[in-house]
This record gives C-alpha cells, structure tokens and sequence, in this order.
C-alpha cells in the first residue's frame, strides 16, 4: 500500500516538473505602432513600429482581417534605386528592433478596408521561439 503511495507521489512531481522549466512567459512591448493612412484607390501601405520581446523570437507571420498579405521589408539604397527584400525579423531578448521609414518597415498588400488617419488597427503577429513554440499576439496600430 505505501508503496502504491509514494509511486504516485513520484508521479504527480514528474507530471508537474515541465511547469517549472518553462521558465517566465513570452511578452512583447511596442511603441510607435504606426500605419500610413490609405489614400482612395490605394491598396499598399507601410508600417512601422518599435518593438521588445523578452525573448529570442522571430516574427514569422502577420495577419489582419481584410488585408491580403502583410510583410517585413528591409530597404537599401542601390546606385540610387530603393531595394526592398522580403525579411523575417529576429528579434533578440530585451533589444529593441525598429520598423522605421527608410529602413526595416511593414508592408500591406492588398488593403480591403479603409485606414484612415486617426483610427486603429489590430494586427496579428505570430512568433517562433528559438524552442520552436509559436505564439500569438494582437498589437495595436494607429493610423497616421
Ligand atoms: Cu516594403
């Protein structure tokens, strides 16, 4: 009978243990979440952004309801022609990493709704953590 005991003890500690070695949870922190407004007739934008996470993290998706397709770009000027490459961010523990005109931005492909100065949006960003583990978080953007 103890015996039976203590083999479960020794089972509840195991089942517990990977709860202590996830360690502090995935957090962002960003500023400056900006969108260019969308003038009529345009469907492409940039965006930009300051952002934290407390974690090596890639940006590896990002989405939002009727946008087709969002991108990282690079930018670089080539005997002067702008050259914009498609990138996946990596961010790098409690660094911050700025999308910013004329460097690294946001690019919206595809806009189906109206973004208009003085409103917001919410993206969603997908991140992939040096474990593989993928999270999800909603960011909100400003209009300008
Ligand atoms: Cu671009």
């Amino acid at each position: 009978m103890m015996k039976t005991y203590n083999s479960l003890i020794i089972f509840i500690l195991f089942s517990l243990f990977p709860l202590f070695s996830y360690g502090e949870e995935f957090s962002i922190s960003s500023k400056n979440n900006l969108i260019s407004e969308l003038r009529p007739g345009q469907k492409v934008t940039a965006g930009f952004m300051d952002i934290t996470a407390n974690k090596d993290a890639k940006i590896i998706k990002i989405e939002a309801e009727l946008i087709g397709r969002i991108e990282a770009h690079s930018m670089m000027m080539n005997d002067e022609i702008m050259k914009m490459r498609k990138i996946t961010p990596e961010l790098v523990k409690n660094k911050k990493y700025k999308f910013q005109p004329g460097g690294n931005h946001l690019m919206f492909f595809g806009v189906e709704r109206k973004l208009i100065a003085g409103g917001e949006i919410n993206l969603l960003f997908t991140f992939q953590l040096k474990n593989k583990k993928k999270l999800t978080e909603s960011i909100r953007f400003k209009i300008k």
